[in-house]
């Protein structure tokens, strides 16, 4: 069976499993908490597959997709195409034209960091918070390691993601200068590129999702904390852009188009 070495409730994680589930492929889902996850990635990947940072991640980053016939893929685009060639059928697949391929890597490059930075700055000082998200998303002994060493974990994301409040003004910026583009392009539409469903719709719902907050009854397939759970900034953040004819967009495509998680979340939702 193929297994996904995943940071469950990342965003960019989120785009491998909405592929999957999508088109029911039976997989595994091996589940970490930032910074643990290179263990996971190493001893899945054992040096296979191509790593390579980018503008969003490490070399170690996750979706890492293990497959059943040794492939070893390691960049949720990937991953979301090989799922396609691999499962859908005649006439579904995710990427039809070059411009939903282009678009993707413009949302993975402009509009999924700054997304992720906003959540992090909201999240990582409520210790509560950070403890129900370590112990939502993966194995209780994880999670309690992941609690008990959160301060350092919490400098090194800090430093490593630039949380910083002049950075996090400059993101929610661009998160509503990238809204501003898209929403033209889906006035009146149902998708963004031609008529149906791609790639670029997934790319899209999964980037903006750290401010959307879906819920796993949304159709979210890790867990993320509920609005009224979370930093006043965050909830606000989170209603604005749920308010807006992208957010309502992005969460009719959790809502209609993600596919039922193939894999019982872990621990049950
Ligand atoms: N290009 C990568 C970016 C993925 C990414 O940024 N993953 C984050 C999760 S939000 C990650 O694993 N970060 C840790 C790292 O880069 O080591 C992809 O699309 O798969």
């Amino acid at each position: 069976m193929h297994r996904l070495v995943t940071i469950r409730f990342s965003h960019y994680n989120e785009k491998a499993r909405w592929a999957l589930d999508r088109f029911r492929v039976a997989y595994r889902e091996s589940p970490w908490m930032p910074l643990f996850h290179m263990l996971g990635v190493v001893a899945a990947t054992r040096g296979r597959g191509e790593a390579r940072a980018d503008r969003a991640s490490s070399r170690f980053s996750t979706p890492v997709l293990v497959a059943d016939d040794g492939t070893v893929l390691r960049d949720s685009a990937a991953i979301v195409r090989w799922v396609s060639d691999r499962y859908a059928p005649p006439g579904e697949e995710l990427y039809p034209t070059a411009e939903v391929g282009e678009l993707e890597t413009r949302l993975h490059d402009d509009l999924g960091p700054h997304t992720r930075r906003c959540a992090y700055v909201y999240g990582l000082e409520d210790v509560g918070l950070v403890r129900e998200l370590a112990r939502r998303n993966v194995p209780r002994l994880q999670a309690t390691l992941f609690i008990a060493l959160r301060p350092m974990i919490g400098r090194l994301l800090t430093k490593g993601l630039d949380l910083t409040p002049e950075s996090t003004r400059r993101s929610l910026a661009t998160i509503h200068r990238v809204l501003d583009e898209i929403e033209p392009r889906i006035a009146g539409r149902r998708f963004l590129v031609g008529d149906r469903f791609t790639a670029a719709d997934l790319a899209f719902a999964c980037m903006l999702a750290p401010t959307l907050l879906p819920s796993p009854n949304e159709g979210y397939g890790g867990y993320l904390p509920p609005l009224e759970r979370v930093a006043p900034a965050a909830a606000t953040l989170a209603r604005e852009v749920r308010e807006r004819p992208a957010g309502r967009f992005a969460l009719r495509l959790f809502a209609e188009e993600r596919g039922e998680r193939q894999v019982p979340a872990f621990p049950p939702l």
